[in-house]
This record gives structure tokens, sequence and C-alpha cells, in this order.
């Protein structure tokens, strides 16, 4: 696949707390900033999402009494997977993965900033009204192919790619520079549903050639 002008690298929540070690870990989550790296030097556009929520956040599994991360609850915009707690606004564990090195990265959307709101989306929050912006940068500057890298396949990266692609941008996951959580048979399921979504879905080599 051939990159053209105006490509966009959409890096989605490369960030302390879910790599290896932290509280909310995505399985081997710290092999994608090599990819993303190389590849963050080839595209026109480098983007990033930073998951930023407030330590009262909805999301959070401590937040509910006698909840235990990984149930799902119901909420007013519907069912929410309580999560341990993960990148809180100003953490050391909120930062940017340290082998992350994108120097030319344009705009970081942070997200999930809404105590009663979660947004695993880049573009939409879990409530499926409230837009972050992104929707609307992304067309005033006439970007309109999105590749997707980074964390957790299975959530914010599957989100983020569906709602582009709802949204009337092309969006295709780089799966190998992806991690997912896996729980339940999630990332079975996002891969269908993004599928089923015209949501692509390539190889790093497929734009870096074989190293
Ligand atoms: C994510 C769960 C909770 C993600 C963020 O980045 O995929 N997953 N918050
Ligand atoms: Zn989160």
């Amino acid at each position: 696949m051939r990159l053209l002008p105006g490509d966009v690298l959409l890096v989605v929540d490369v960030q302390r707390d879910f790599l290896p070690g932290g509280p909310l870990a995505v399985p081997d989550g710290d092999a994608v900033t090599a990819p993303i790296n190389r590849l963050g030097a080839l595209f026109d556009h480098v983007l990033l999402t930073q998951d930023w929520h407030p330590a009262d956040h909805v999301s959070f599994a401590a937040n509910h009494a006698g909840r235990l991360p990984f149930e799902q609850i119901e909420l007013p915009y519907g069912p929410q997977v309580l999560w341990p707690t993960h990148c809180v606004q100003g953490s050391d564990g909120a930062l940017f993965a340290p082998g992350l090195d994108l120097p030319r990265a344009e705009l970081v959307v942070r997200k999930g900033f809404r105590p009663g709101v979660d947004s695993y989306s880049a573009l939409t929050e879990a409530d499926r009204r409230t837009p972050t912006g992104l929707a609307g940068y992304l067309r005033e500057r006439g970007l309109r192919r999105l590749f997707l890298a980074g964390l957790a396949t299975d959530f914010c990266v599957a989100w983020s790619a569906m709602d582009a692609a709802a949204a009337g941008f092309e969006a295709h996951v780089i799966e190998d520079a992806c991690r997912a959580i896996d729980m339940g048979g999630s990332l079975d399921r996002a891969w269908q549903a993004m599928g089923e979504a015209n949501v692509g879905r390539l190889d790093s080599h497929a734009l870096l050639g074989r190293a």
C-alpha cells in the first residue's frame, strides 16, 4: 500500500499505565513503540491521543463501592467496563511511553476527561453524542485518510477506527503496531466489527517494506 500526501498516522493511547507493569497493562504493549516510531517518520501528519481521566472518573472500579475491575455496569449511556485506575490527569502513568519518539507529532487529543463519561474513541465519547473535536480538526485541515496504531486494539483503537469510518474518513488499522487487552473474546469481536464497519487492516511492512 502506498502512502499519499496528507495521510495521517493516529497513535492511540501509548501511555505508561498501559505498558507491562502498569495498572492496566496490555500484554506486550511496549512492542508497539518500535514500529510506531518507524511509521512516524514516514507520514505527512502524526497525531496522538492521550487517555486523560480525572481521579473520580466513572470508568474506575475504585469509584464504585463493591465493584471490581473488569466487571461491567450499566450507565445512563449504556454498558461500561470498570477498569483499574489508570491515566489520571497529571500522573506519571498518563505520560506517553518512554520509548515513544514522535518529534513531528502535530496534535495531542486528550479524551475521557469528563468525570461521568468514558471515551474509548478519539472522535466521539461513550455517550455517543459528545464530539472530541477531532473530526472537525481533520475536516478543516482536509485530512481524510487515517492509519491507526497503539493501544488497545480491541478498545480505543477499534472504537476510534470505526467512528472515523462512520464519519466518512478512510480508516486502516496497522495490526502489528497495536496490542490488545483481549478479555472475553473482545479482540475477535473487534476485528469482526471493524470489518463490517469498512475499516482496513494491514501490517506495517506493507507501508515500511521489510527491514
Ligand atoms: C483504553 C480501557 C480504558 C484503551 C483506555 O486505550 O484502549 N482501554 N481506557
Ligand atoms: Zn481509560
